[in-house]
Formats: C-alpha cells, structure tokens, sequence
C-alpha cells in the first residue's frame, strides 16, 4: 500500500515518508504514505475554502447521490479494505470488515440525513413580520482522527461535515492512515468537485495548529491531554470545536445479575477490540455477594480467548496497535502491582506464530478507586475488579472518577438499572451490554474531560456541523 496526500483534486507527494509496520508481523512494512509539510496543510485549507461556495450551495440531492455512492462503494470493497485494516492496526478481520461495513452504512445515513435537514418557522412577537431560523454549514472543516478506528471514525466526521455543506480536511493518524487513503479514493471517484475534501498525512504535532487556526470547526478524536492542546490551540482563532476523548468507563456488576449476560459484557467492554476503544470497560465494580462467581466466570473467558494474528481466522484478540502503546500498556500493569493490585490473569506478552505484539488480555482483582491503575486510561486489554457493597456504593465508585464517556451495568433489576442510568455522569449508558459499541444514528460522546464541544453522529452531528442563522422578516402583512 502507498499513499500520497490530496490536495485540491491532485495526488500530491510530500517531504518525508512514513512506513507503517504489521502490529502481527513487525517483519512486515504494510504501507508507505507521504507527509505533508505545513505549506501543504495550508494549501489544503485553502482549497478546500475556495472549493466551500460552490459546495455549500450545491443541490441536496445531488449530494445525497454522491453520498450514497461513497457508502455503495465502501460498502462492496469492505473485504480488502478491512483487510488492510486489520494488517495496519491489528484488529481482527471480522472486527475490521465490520467496521467498514459500519463505515459505508454512516455515509448511507447522512446521504439521507443531507435531505432531511430542516429549519423552523416562528410567528414573530411583533406584527407584521416572521422569524426564519436555519442552519447553515460551518465552513471549512478540520477532521484530526485517531489510529483505532481507522475508517469509522474518518468517515462518521467525513460524512456529516459533507452532508451539512461542509468541506473537509482529514488527517489521518500516522500510524493507520491506509484506510483514510482509500476512503479518498472512493470520495474521488464518486465525483466530488476538487477542493470539498483533501486529505493531509503525517504527525498531528507538526501538522495540528495549522490545521485548528486554519479551519472554521475541528472536529478531532484522541487523548483528553492531546484534546486540552487542541481546545488551546483553538483559542485564539475561536475555531469550533468538537472532542472526544479519553475514556474510564465503570462496569458495574449488581447480585441481582445474570451471571452470562454480565460476563459477556464485561469481557467484551475490556477486552474487545484488545482494549483499544475509549468506550471499552475498565474498571469493573461488582457487589460483594456475586462477586467470587464472576470473577471465576471471567478467569475461564480471559483464558478462553484466543489472541493471535489479525487476519487468522480462530483469532478473537487482535495485537496491540503500535510498539510505544505496547510499551505503555506493561508499564500501566507494572505500576497496577506496585500500587498492590493483584494480577489475576494475563497482563504478559506471549508469543504467537509471527512476531506481533501479543498481550494475554489483563484481569486484576483487588483493585480499588485510588489506584492510578483506575484514574488513568490505559488503551489495552484490560480490567481492574473493585469489589463493593451494594448499588448505592457502586454508583459512588463509578462516578468518582474525572472521565465520563460511558458506563454500564448488568442487573435483572429495572429500578436498580433505572437508578444507575440516572445517577451516572457518563454521556453513554448501557444496560446488560458493553460499555462499548454504539449507533451512528443517536449521539455519541462523553462530559468534560472525556469530550468537549457537542456530541457526534446523529443529530449531535447536524449540530455541530451547521451554525444558526436567525432571520426576521417583515413581510408587512398584517
Ligand atoms: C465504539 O465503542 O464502538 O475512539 C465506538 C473510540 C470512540 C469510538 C467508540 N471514539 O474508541
């Protein structure tokens, strides 16, 4: 695979190249892509605000079409292109394949949602006149996107930027921008005019205050650090600003719980996708009566997992992405001893047919809320067990914590799921499923510092993607 970046409808080299390496075979070179340099971000905003006139006024339908086309065409290469992703960042092919298929159905979505957008009418307070209220789009539009997600999240902020009229700059992770590369493909191929999206390569820290000052709106998905530089960055242009990050999302298991619904939401929130979400289940709060039976429960899960190549078939845990998150995740599990956690399971590099970056998935017991093992996010595959008394405590454990982007509880109990939904500070709740996986077509986010600036997807999407314009009108009819 090679990439160059796109730039005003042309096919563009740049100043260095970055190679990007199979997390399940480091032997491999998966892809050469060129960096853009800063001029080059600058030539990207810059057509893209040239290419924004004609965009913005351009008929719905015939936007909605070529929407629909980008969908058709993610949607019948979702084989390759999520076989590339699983070589470039790890994930299993099944996990892969489907979140191309999730990405095609987002442009799907807003190809409908580019018709449906609509605007209000008021009466006016004073006679004679009426009061317009729509929505126009932002502007130009900077897309900064993390390496886990590699298409869906490209094409959720790709697709919503469009359908409101937007035009776009993506730039990808240096770590997984294949992906991003043949999205830009098919968004070519589709038709779109030249300058309504460009694709810039390379390291956020080079190309980032380019890309924020630049631009009318950014929406970026990272780090909460990596988010408090972007929302600073942003500052003194006043650029709109959409985060969302860091996640340390609670699980609570309750005694009333079905012990195989609870277990398989728990072993999915942190374990699935190796961990790698930051909706994933990282501390795991689970009242004292149920609690020797599920964490029996989840020992036999960890061990039953298979971890291993990407593209093997039997494969259910994928690598962990890169070399420095590998190194990340051993320091957080040494440290989680240190402090006095017990490592139940896992938490230790195995090998596997290839040379890849295999971690058997972690499972500490004994853990508790003043660990740093439970305040700050680790982007593996791992889950801390905070034993406690009962709801009331569970709520506490789960909302004492400074991230909130989802949480999550297993109980048969309808008041006590009723109480936990409306207790908890997190922006996504779910009840006997994973903290993880969420719809495209409601929205998706988490309170400061998990996200700031309005939600994505859904109509958290059309928000953040349009501004208000409020029009009086005195038509003089009385
Ligand atoms: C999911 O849980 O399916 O980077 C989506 C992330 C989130 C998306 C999570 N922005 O993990």
């Amino acid at each position: 695979m090679t990439g160059q970046n796109y730039i005003d409808g042309q096919w563009r080299k740049g100043g260095s190249v970055t190679e990007t390496i199979n997390p399940s075979d480091l032997n491999e070179t998966v892809g050469r892509y060129a960096d853009a340099t800063l001029s080059m971000a600058e030539e990207a905003l810059d057509a893209a605000r040239r290419a924004l006139p004609g965009w913005r006024a351009s008929n719905i339908q015939a936007r909605s079409d070529l929407l629909r086309k980008v969908g058709d065409a993610l949607m019948s290469e979702a084989q390759s292109i999520g076989a590339l992703l699983a070589r470039e960042e790890g994930k299993t092919l099944a996990e892969a394949v489907g979140e191309t298929v999730r990405a095609a159905q987002v442009f799907h979505y807003y190809a409908g949602e580019a018709l449906r957008h609509p605007g209000q009418w008021y009466p006016s307070l004073r006679d004679g006149l009426n009061v317009v209220v729509s929505y126009e789009p932002v502007g130009v539009v900077s897309a900064i996107t993390p390496w886990n997600f590699p298409i869906a999240i490209p094409a959720w902020k790709t697709a919503a930027a469009l359908a409101y009229g937007n035009t776009v700059v993506l730039k990808p992770s240096e770590f997984a921008p294949g992906c991003a590369v043949r999205l830009t493909e098919i968004l070519e191929q589709a038709g779109l005019p030249k300058g309504v999206f460009n694709l810039v390569m390379g390291d956020g820290r080079a190309l980032g205050p380019t890309l924020i000052s630049g631009a009318d709106a950014v929406s970026f998905t990272g780090s909460t650090p990596t988010g408090r530089k972007v929302l600073e960055q942003a500052a003194p242009t006043m650029t709109k600003v959409q985060l969302e990050l860091g996640g340390k999302n609670p699980f609570v298991v309750l005694d009333d719980a079905d012990l195989d619904t609870a277990v398989s939401a728990a072993a999915q929130g942190a374990w699935g996708q190796t961990g790698q979400r930051c909706t994933g289940s990282e501390r795991i709060i689970v009242t004292r009566r149920i609690h020797d039976a599920f964490v029996e429960r989840m020992m036999q899960a960890a061990r039953e997992l298979r971890v291993g190549h990407a593209l093997d078939a039997d494969t259910q845990i994928g690598p962990v992405a890169t070399q420095p998150q590998f190194a990340k995740n051993l320091a957080a599990f040494a440290s989680a001893r240190e402090e006095g956690a017990e490592l139940a399971f896992g938490g230790t590099p195995i090998e596997g047919r290839t040379d890849g970056l295999y971690l058997a998935p972690a499972l500490f017991l004994n853990t508790s809320n003043a660990m740093r093992l439970n305040r700050e996010e680790v982007f593996g595959p791992v889950g801390a067990i905070i034993k406690v008394e009962d709801l009331d405590e569970a709520i506490a454990v789960a909302n004492d914590c400074e991230l909130a982007l989802s949480s999550g509880i297993a109980t048969t109990n309808l008041s006590h799921a009723e109480k936990f939904r409306r207790a908890s500070k997190a922006g996504v709740v779910t009840v006997n499923t994973p903290t993880a996986g969420v719809d495209y077509h409601v929205p998706f986010g988490g309170r400061p510092p998990s996200g700031f600036g309005g939600r994505e997807q859904g109509q958290g999407a059309a928000e953040f993607f349009t501004e208000i314009k409020t029009s009086y009108v005195n038509h003089g009819v009385m």
